[in-house]
């Protein structure tokens, strides 16, 4: 590209989406959507908008969102991975930043997320939570059952991330337009991070986890088993993961067309 057109390209005002599921997330959303930045980011050059994509909520999770200034849309199918797919084709932000509605995430590090991935053109980064955790925001058993997952996860496709089921990711539209994601529930976490650190450029950056405002959706047992048996099972499903113009899954390089 001409040093001119990428000079004018960089100064466009990118707009940045941030997506948040929800089911019955009442209790956390408020906190949620206020602790993210919004000057800041604004500060940067950049646009926000905010959705929430609500599982069908019976509390007042969507006018609660609604008030705090969200976009709110309804997929009454169950699952994250459902959500997400549903609030990601949603999204018009040239990135896209994930949260959960349970305010445990550093959403006041946004900013600075950001301008990692605008300063090293980076097309994934998932955020550490073990970094630095709030007193009771983690139990023994996540932390055993997460650290197993990421050994799994790292025999199996040699993918090394300290926290393999993060769910806070800041990424460009440009690496979702490209990949196919699968999973409709949990798995989902797991799968981004595989196809970004095995096709594209991805990091891990540390970050912080909050104590959980309202009850968890994720079951210990039940989603810890459902994700070690998909980590097997995605094996056969990994080919499927890239999108054309990448023909082999085993082709490491990814071009860009500029
Ligand atoms: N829309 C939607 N959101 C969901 C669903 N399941 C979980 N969530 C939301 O996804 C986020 C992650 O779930 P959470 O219980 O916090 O899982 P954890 O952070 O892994 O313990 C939360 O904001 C949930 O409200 C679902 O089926 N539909
Ligand atoms: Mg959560």
């Amino acid at each position: 590209m001409h040093p001119l057109l990428f000079l004018i390209k960089g100064l466009q005002t990118k707009v940045i989406s941030i997506i948040i599921p929800t089911l019955n997330e009442e209790a956390g959303i408020q906190q949620t959507i206020s602790a993210i930045p919004k000057e800041k980011i604004r500060k940067l050059g950049h646009e926000i908008e905010i959705i929430v994509i609500d599982g069908n909520s019976t509390d007042l999770t969507r006018d609660v969102a609604i008030q705090m200034g969200a976009k709110v849309l309804d997929e009454k199918r169950r699952g994250y991975g459902r959500a997400y797919k549903t609030g990601l084709a949603a999204a018009k932000g040239d990135i896209i930043v994930t949260l959960d509605g349970d305010n445990t995430y550093p959403a006041e590090r946004i900013p600075e997320y950001i301008q990692k991935l605008n300063d090293e053109d980076i097309d994934f980064i998932t955020i550490n939570r073990f970094s630095e955790t709030e007193k009771g925001a983690i139990s023994y058993m996540h932390r055993i059952g997460n650290k197993g997952l990421s050994l799994s996860m790292c025999f199996l496709y040699s993918v090394t991330v300290k926290d393999s089921q993060s769910g806070m990711w800041i990424m460009r539209k440009s690496f979702l337009d490209r990949i196919n994601l699968q999973s409709d529930d949990m798995p989902m976490s797991e799968e981004i991070k595989i196809i970004a650190f095995k096709f594209f450029r991805a990091l891990e950056l540390d970050g912080k986890y909050y104590r959980r405002i309202g009850t968890p959706k994720l079951e210990t047992i039940r989603h810890g088993w459902m994700n070690l048996k998909y980590l097997f099972y995605y094996r056969k499903l990994i080919e499927f993961s890239i999108k054309s113009p990448v023909s082999s899954i085993y082709q490491k390089e990814i071009h860009y067309e500029n």
